[in-house]
C-alpha cells in the first residue's frame, strides 16, 4: 500500500529534494535517509541542497517574485483554489504517507491534509480582501490611505510533527499576498514534502506560474541557517522548538529581517469544580495523547480543582487503560509511535526527571517491545502528579506525558496555568459563566489561544494561530495573520493647489 503511494508521488529510492516549482534540481548536498517510525523501515533517500543549489533556488525565486507580484491577487487566489482541489483529490494518499512517515494516526493524517484544504479555501477568499484603511488627513485637499504590497521571498522552516500543514498555512497566505516561498521541511519528514511538491507541480504548470514561486529546499540545519542569514529573504517563518526559534530569530534580527515564530507550548487545561467531567475527558485525553503528544498544542498539564481531583484522575486512569497503542495506519489504534528513538530517549529522561523531582506516577510509562513495536519508537502514554515549579514540568517534552496538579481557587489555577515560560494554548472546562469569562479576561490566560469547554489542541484555521512568551509571538493561518506576509505602505495624496506642511509648519520661499 505504501509502495503504491510512493509511486503515485513519483518517489523512488533516491530523490532530489530540491525544486523550484516544476523543475527538480540535481541536488548535491548531504543525503537524508527517510525512515518510518511505524515499522522502522528505511523508505528512501533524499539528496539535500548544497549551498550552490540554494543559491540557484534563491535566484530563481527572486526573479519569480518580480513577475508573481504583478499577477492580480484574485488570479493568484485561483491558483491556490486549484491547489486546494488537487489536495482534495490526494487527501487519502497524502494523509497515509504523512501517517506512515511521521507516525500520527491515520485519522490525524487525514485531518492534517484537511487543514491544508481549509487554508486553501480561506486564502482564496482572502485574495479578494487584502485591504488597508483610509484615514482623514489634517490637510485640506489631501487623502491618506494605506495599502499592502507583497514582501518578497518567504522562507518556511517547518517541523516534523505537522510535516505538510504548517507549510500550507504559510505558503497559501504568502502566495495570495504575492510572495514566493522557499520551504525547508523537517529532515525527519522529507518525503511528505516531496509529495506536496508533486501535487502542486501540476497546478503550477497548468497555470504557467513563474518558476520559483514554490520552491522546496530539503536540508539539514544548515539550510535553515542559510535562509535565516540571507538578506534576500525578508521573512522567515519558523515552526519548531524554542531553542531553534531563538537561534533563527537572533540571526534574522541581526540583519533586521522579519521572523514569524511558532514555537513550543506547555498547554494546560483547568478542570473546574463546575466542569462537565465526562465531556472534559475526551478533550483532555485527545489533547494529551493525540499525535503521541507531539503537537505544539498538546495538553501537557491538567490543573484540577481539589474537589473533583480524585474523581477526574480516576476517569483519566481508566481512559488511559483503554488506549490502544500500535501501528497508526490501523484505525483501531489511538496512539502511534514517537518520531524516532531520540524522542524516545527524551521521553524516558523526562519521566526519570519527574520522579527525581518528587512526582508521583499515576499511569506508568515505558517503551513497548515486541514484533509490532520493532521500530523502538512506541511508548506508553503516562500521567504523573507533579508540582508546577518542577524544572521538567516547565519544559516542553514532545511526548505523551501528562502532568496533573491540584488547585483551590480560580486565581491560583490561572497563575499555575500562566506560570510557565511558554504561552501557546490553554483551556478551561467549566459550566460557570463567571469562571469562563475571568479565564478569558485580561487577567486570565496569557496564551495566544484560550478555549472554554474544548481542549488545547485542534485549532481551526480561521483563527490566528500562535502564542506569546517563548512560543515566539507569531500568528499564522486565519484572522489578520496575512499581514505578516506583506509590507504596509502609507500614502498621502495632495489634490489641492497648495502644498501645506503637516503639523502647521511654515516654510516660505
Ligand atoms: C503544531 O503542532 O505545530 O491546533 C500545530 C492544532 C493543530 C495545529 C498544531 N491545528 O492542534
Amino acid at each position: 500500500m505504501i509502495q503504491d503511494i510512493l509511486n503515485q508521488f513519483h518517489i523512488s529510492s533516491q530523490n532530489s529534494g530540491v525544486s523550484t516549482g516544476t523543475q527538480w534540481l540535481k541536488a548535491d548536498g548531504a543525503v537524508i535517509d527517510a525512515h518510518s517510525p511505524v515499522d522502522g523501515k528505511h523508505i528512501a533517500q533524499v539528496t539535500a541542497a548544497s549551498r550552490a543549489n540554494y543559491d540557484t533556488v534563491v535566484t530563481t525565486a527572486a526573479a519569480a517574485f518580480k513577475e508573481w507580484r504583478l499577477w492580480p491577487a484574485p488570479r493568484r487566489g485561483e491558483v491556490v483554489r486549484q491547489i486546494g482541489e488537487a489536495l482534495r483529490k490526494n487527501k487519502q494518499a497524502l494523509g497515509k504517507l504523512v501517517s506512515y512517515e511521521m507516525g500520527k494516526s491515520l485519522q490525524e493524517g487525514y485531518g492534517e491534509v484537511q487543514e491544508m484544504i481549509d487554508i486553501c479555501d480561506f486564502a482564496v477568499g482572502l485574495s479578494r480582501q487584502l485591504h488597508g484603511l483610509t484615514m482623514h488627513s489634517e490637510r485640506p485637499g489631501h487623502r491618506m490611505y494605506e495599502q499592502w504590497h507583497p514582501l518578497g521571498i518567504t522562507g518556511i522552516i517547518s517541523a516534523f510533527n505537522f510535516p505538510v500543514a504548517v507549510w500550507s498555512w504559510n505558503a497559501m497566505l504568502a502566495w495570495v499576498c504575492g510572495d514566493v516561498c522557499i520551504w525547508k521541511p523537517s529532515e525527519k519528514t522529507p518525503l511528505s514534502a516531496i509529495a506536496c511538491q508533486q501535487i502542486v507541480q501540476e497546478v503550477l504548470q497548468a497555470n504557467n506560474v513563474p518558476e520559483g514561486v514554490c520552491c522546496l529546499l530539503a536540508g539539514n540545519r544548515d539550510a535553515g541557517e542559510w535562509l535565516a542569514a540571507d538578506t534576500r529573504v525578508p521573512l522567515v517563518s519558523a515552526t519548531g522548538s524554542t531553542r531553534m526559534g531563538k537561534a533563527v530569530a537572533a540571526v534574522v534580527a541581526a540583519r533586521l529581517g522579519r521572523s514569524l515564530l511558532e514555537l513550543g507550548g506547555n498547554n494546560a487545561i483547568i478542570i473546574s469544580k463546575d466542569a462537565d467531567l465526562d465531556m472534559s475527558l475526551i478533550g483532555c485525553v485527545f489533547g494529551a495523547v493525540g499525535t503521541a503528544g507531539q503537537r505544539c498544542t498538546t495538553t501537557r498539564r491538567l490543573i484540577i480543582h481539589e474537589s473533583v481531583y480524585d474523581a477526574f484522575t480516576a476517569k483519566l486512569v481508566k481512559a488511559y487503560g483503554q488506549l490502544k497503542i500500535g501501528n497508526p495506519l490501523d484505525e483501531n489504534n489511538h496512539v502511534g509511535p514517537l518520531i524516532d528513538t531520540d524522542a524516545v530517549r527524551m521521553y524516558e529522561h523526562a519521566i526519570a526527571e519527574v520522579q527525581k523531582e518528587g512526582g508521583r506516577i499515576l499511569v506508568e510509562g515505558g517503551v513497548l517491545s515486541g514484533a509490532e513495536y520493532a521500530s523502538g519508537c512506541y511508548v506508553k502514554p503516562c500521567i504523573a502528579e507533579v508540582e508546577n515549579h518542577y524544572q521538567i514540568v516547565q519544559h516542553e517534552t514532545f511526548a505523551p506525558i501528562l502532568y496533573v496538579m491540584k488547585y483551590k481557587t480560580l486565581e491560583e489555577a490561572i497563575a499555575l496555568q500562566n506560570g510557565v515560560p511558554q504561552g501557546l494554548s490553554s483551556s478551561i472546562m467549566t459550566l460557570n459563566l463567571r469562571e469562563a469569562e475571568a479565564f478569558l479576561s485580561q487577567a486570565g490566560s496569557d496564551c495566544g489561544i484560550a478555549n472554554v469547554n474544548i481542549g488545547t489542541s485542534g485549532a481551526e484555521i480561521g483563527g490566528a494561530f500562535g502564542g506569546e512568551k517563548e512560543t515566539g509571538g507569531g500568528r499564522e493561518s486565519g484572522s489578520e495573520a496575512w499581514k505578516a506576509y506583506m509590507r504596509r505602505q502609507t500614502n498621502t495624496i495632495n489634490y489641492s493647489t497648495q502644498l501645506p506642511l503637516a503639523q502647521g509648519i511654515k516654510f516660505d520661499l
